[in-house]
């Protein structure tokens, strides 16, 4: 069978208002998580889920603030607020978010030395985090991705998706970006779009 899955992106705590890393609006898209998830025949959410010493902390570099560039073990790192921190309420799921019918779960950005905004990939490319050759194994040829933020890991998740050769669809109502310039949002759209990902309404879902 040609199984369809649903990959719902860090809906966690430090991504809402309220949270350390807020994405404005982000707590609307949790409605639309629970909406979609009777559609589909595998559920897989991602954690972003670091360790305290995570590179990726502008508080774990002397005088470096969150928003600025660095150079992390060979890769370029814009640094964040510390934010998803593993075993904390910030990088549990966001309370009203649906879990009971969660297939699988991917905990990702566990390496202090390298981010890890895709699902399938770090940064780096150089680890994968086994979620293709689960979906894989599980039949599934259709990817539907929702979450935050539209403009990293929903976007790299995407791409990521594409590359290993998914139908990939993006429910944009269902995203919502950190936008850290105003037209990032849009930009992500644009990328995501010309390498093969198709955007989409929800409401397309079960047509
Ligand atoms: C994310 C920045 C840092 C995301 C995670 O979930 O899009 N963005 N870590
Ligand atoms: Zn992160």
């Amino acid at each position: 069978m040609r199984a369809k899955a649903l990959l719902l992106i860090d809906l966690q705590n430090d991504f809402c208002p309220g949270g350390s890393l807020a994405v404005p609006g982000g707590d609307e898209v949790i409605e639309v998580a629970n909406r979609m998830q009777q559609h589909f025949d595998v559920i897989v959410a991602t954690q972003d889920w670091h360790p305290a010493d995570h590179g990726a902390f502008a508080a774990n570099h002397e005088g470096k603030n969150p928003g600025e560039f660095i150079d992390l073990h060979g890769l370029e790192q814009i640094l964040w607020p510390v934010h998803g921190v593993r075993d904390t309420p910030g990088a549990d799921f966001v309370k009203e978010l649906d879990t009971s019918k969660l297939t699988h779960v991917i905990r990702k950005g566990t390496d202090p030395q390298v981010d890890s905004y895709s699902a399938f990939y770090d940064n780096g490319h150089r680890k994968s985090t086994g979620l293709s050759d689960f979906l894989r194994q599980q039949g599934v040829h259709d990817v539907y991705i929702l979450g935050l933020a539209t403009d990293y890991c929903v976007k790299y998740s995407a791409l990521d998706a594409r590359r290993e050769g998914f139908s990939t669809y993006v429910i944009e109502d269902g995203c919502r970006a950190v936008e850290l310039k105003a037209g990032d949002a849009q930009a992500a759209i644009e990328e995501m779009r010309h390498s093969g990902v198709a955007i989409i309404h929800s409401g397309q879902i079960g047509l």
